[in-house]
């Protein structure tokens, strides 16, 4: 698992995978920066974790190669985002193809990047929510998994509604990896298949909170 932040995605998926719903268990937790929290939660878990600076990095490209260094010979069944900040390059991205997720808090192809929560606030939209999507080379443009949605409140702000979006992350996150690791979600040739079936762009919708 790669994370940046607090971790709490990675707490919900421990959970699951603690109480067996997962289907499977997380190898090693990396960061970018040494003061997350994901590394603390998983460190307390007996994880193993390292910690990999991009600021000690000159470029991306050395940056991700020294990412896929510490991966490659672990035999990951899935490299899983959760909160992780870095853009990844192509070549990292196609190392790693169809073994790559990531939980981004729109519902995508709405607001790909950053300040999702703020820009579905000026745009006045109903609705926000949060989508699992495979990563591919283009940023948050890969094939959507699972998405669910929450209404958006009169008084929210950006972080009323980003605490919100968050409870539905924790749903959805680790049921879209149990998918993956029992082999019914899989992504190949740039098609995406749930028990064969190939999903719609938007992928499988959870219901509305
Ligand atoms: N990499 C690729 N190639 N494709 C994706 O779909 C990716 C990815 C890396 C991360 C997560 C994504 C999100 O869910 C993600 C998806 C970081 C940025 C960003 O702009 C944007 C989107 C996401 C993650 N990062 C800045 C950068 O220069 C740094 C920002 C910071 O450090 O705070 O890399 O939102
Ligand atoms: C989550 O809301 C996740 O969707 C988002 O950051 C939060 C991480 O929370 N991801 C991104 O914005 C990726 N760029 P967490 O550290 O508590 O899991």
């Amino acid at each position: 698992m790669l994370l940046s932040g607090r971790g709490s995605n990675l707490q919900s998926i421990l959970s699951a995978s603690q109480s067996g719903a997962l289907g499977g268990d997380i190898a090693l937790v990396i960061s970018n920066r040494p003061d997350s929290g994901g590394l603390d939660i998983a460190r307390d878990a007996g994880i193993e974790i390292a910690l990999i600076d991009h600021q000690a990095y000159a470029t991306r490209e050395a940056f991700d190669a020294s990412l896929a260094g510490a991966l490659e010979n672990q035999s990951l069944d899935l490299i899983v985002l959760a909160g992780f900040m870095r853009i990844l390059t192509p070549a990292f991205v196609s190392r790693f193809s169809g073994r790559l997720i990531n939980i981004h808090p729109s519902l995508l192809p709405l607001y790909p990047g950053l300040n999702t929560h703020q820009r579905a606030l000026d745009a006045g939209d109903t609705h926000a929510g949060a989508t699992v999507h495979y990563v591919t080379r283009e940023l948050d443009g890969g094939p959507s998994v699972l998405q669910a949605k929450v209404v958006v409140q009169p008084d929210d702000d950006a972080d009323s509604l980003a605490a919100r979006v968050l409870q539905v992350e924790h749903q959805i996150y680790p049921q879209a990896i149990a998918w993956h690791l029992s082999e019914r979600l899989q992504f190949t040739a740039g098609t995406l298949y749930l028990d064969g079936v190939a999903l719609p762009p938007t992928g499988q919708r959870w219901e509305s909170v």
